[in-house]
């Protein structure tokens, strides 16, 4: 007989994240979001989704959309993420997303959505499409978020503003009716949340950003990397320092600390005295071994379709058993008849 006696289980918190397959993943994306997951997923219960949904908010065109979500999927398995052990899915094959969103808008204000910064920033890039999806956006980021009860949220500093509506529309309908969802709190990494265009350093870095110039994609060739921070804005100071004034040197400052772990004052020291092309050069060198490992594994994972059916198969059902679950607490809480 077994003397081993069962601990009581300690439920783990639960954090959730996704990403757009709008453009290829960037740097930003990367040191912002995806780099954090992989060493959240290692100790708390994971939730990761290419959010595809999302992303026709602004037009794609079908074939590269196709090919950008299994690239994202590809990615998520490439930072490391283990589809065992945290759930992994694309946000469309879960239908209670998009159930729980329109619900949701029905507990949403029309003049709370119209301060979202990014939809103001993103009706301004795209004047000839402003639709519907694209205002009620933040809504559906708010059913991803509290389908799966999530403690936790990774994410870079832009989407900041979106969590707090989650938060409100959560509050709001556990007000309504009874504790329902939980609360989730956003959890932005200190280096990294917000890198900036290399082209335009008042600018977050953007997959969507026409210019490649101003973003590292995660998948560029080391060749481009070196080419591309080579390019980078700076100033004319010529002095490697954290400093007003100097958006480019810091926004590059940011990137080196994040892939060297060397924080700005060690840096300054070690580059005092030497010219921003030396700078660069390292800055382009850090971030090329960075990057190398989830190159080299993406690679390997985008060319077998098969896997990656199967890892979106098996998370789409996993993450529907919990989904399916707190939708329908809300149906019935609302007073819809539910289905038998
Ligand atoms: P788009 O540029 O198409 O609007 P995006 O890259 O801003 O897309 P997502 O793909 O949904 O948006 O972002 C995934 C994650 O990456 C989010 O957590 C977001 O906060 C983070 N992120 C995006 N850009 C940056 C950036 N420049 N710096 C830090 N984090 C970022
Ligand atoms: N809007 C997010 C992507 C996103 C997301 C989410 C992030 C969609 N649903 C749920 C966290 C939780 C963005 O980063 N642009």
């Amino acid at each position: 007989m077994s003397t081993e006696t069962t601990a009581p289980a300690v439920q783990k918190k639960r954090i959730l994240s996704c990403i757009q397959p709008s453009g290829i993943p960037t740097l930003g994306n990367y040191l912002g979001a995806l780099k954090n997951w992989k060493k959240l997923a290692d100790t708390f219960d994971g939730t990761f989704a290419v959010a595809d949904l999302h992303a026709i908010t602004v037009r794609q065109d079908p074939a590269t959309f196709r090919k950008q979500i299994n690239q994202v999927l590809a990615l998520l398995l490439a930072i490391g993420l283990d589809p065992d052990e945290s759930t992994i899915f694309i946000q469309s094959h879960v239908p209670a997303h998009a159930q729980l969103a329109w619900i949701l808008n029905c507990y949403t204000q029309f003049g709370e959505m119209s301060r979202m910064t990014q939809f103001k920033d993103k009706s301004a890039a795209h004047a000839d499409n402003v639709n519907v999806g694209l205002f009620a956006y933040p809504v559906l980021m708010a059913a991803d978020i509290l389908l799966y009860q999530a403690d936790l949220v990774p994410v870079g500093a832009d989407q900041k503003q979106h969590l707090e509506i989650a938060r409100d529309i959560a509050n709001r309908f556990n007000t309504i009716y009874s504790p329902t969802f939980t609360i989730p709190e956003p959890y932005i990494g200190k280096q990294g949340a917000r890198v900036m265009s290399l082209q335009a350093p008042n600018k977050k870095m953007s997959k969507s950003d026409p210019n490649p110039k101003g973003y590292i994609s995660v998948f560029d060739e080391p060749n481009v990397i070196v080419k591309k921070i080579k390019s980078a804005v700076t100033d004319c100071d010529g002095k490697v320092f954290y400093g007003e004034g100097k958006d480019g040197i810091n926004n590059l400052m940011g990137i080196y600390s994040c892939c060297t772990g060397l924080d700005y004052d060690r840096i300054a020291h070690d580059f005092d005295g030497k010219g921003y092309g030396e700078f660069k050069a390292a800055v382009a060198d850090a971030v090329v071994e960075e990057l190398r490992p989830v190159r080299e594994r993406f690679a390997q994972y985008i060319a077998d379709k098969g896997y990656l059916e199967e890892v979106a198969a098996k998370g789409a059902a996993r993450a529907a058993r919990v989904a399916d679950r707190t939708l329908m607490k809300v149906m019935k809480k609302v007073g819809f008849v539910l289905p038998k």
